[in-house]
């Protein structure tokens, strides 16, 4: 399963809408922990980790390599919001792992920024 997401990586299209938008806009369902006014925070559907959230800004900020200086609030605000998810759900005594894909050779099949939350078994490194 993790391998046909780096497949469906190699043929992802870095402009457009994206089906995140439809999911912040509730125009199709997600599994919701969490929205403020910058960002919501959602199950991933096809989880590589016993807990496997997506913090995903409203801004649709394509991936991390096009944002601005002038998001620093914003990005700054991504990672307390998954420091804070992860703290209320107790990973902080086990850990965690954040990650942000960019681009092909970062796999990245989706192109609307989002920080990966994965917790709930040993992590690896290096990663794959
Ligand atoms: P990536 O970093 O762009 O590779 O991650 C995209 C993730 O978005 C990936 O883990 C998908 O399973 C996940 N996802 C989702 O949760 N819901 C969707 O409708 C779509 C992708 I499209």
């Amino acid at each position: 399963m993790a391998n046909r997401e780096v497949e469906k990586a190699q043929h992802a299209h870095p402009e457009g809408e994206t089906l995140f938008e439809k999911i912040i806009n509730k125009e199709i369902p997600a599994e919701f922990v969490y929205e403020d006014e910058q960002c919501v925070v959602f199950h991933d559907v096809n989880p590589q980790a016993p807990t496997h959230l997506l913090v995903v800004p409203r801004k649709p900020i394509p991936q991390l390599s096009k944002a601005d200086d002038g998001d620093q609030d914003l990005l700054g605000h991504l990672l307390i919001t998954a420091r804070n998810v992860a703290l209320g759900k107790g990973f902080d005594r086990t850990g965690f792992r954040l990650v942000i894909n960019d681009g092909r050779h970062g796999a990245q099949s989706v192109y609307h920024l989002h920080v990966h939350i994965l917790a709930g078994r040993q992590m690896k490194w290096p990663p794959g």
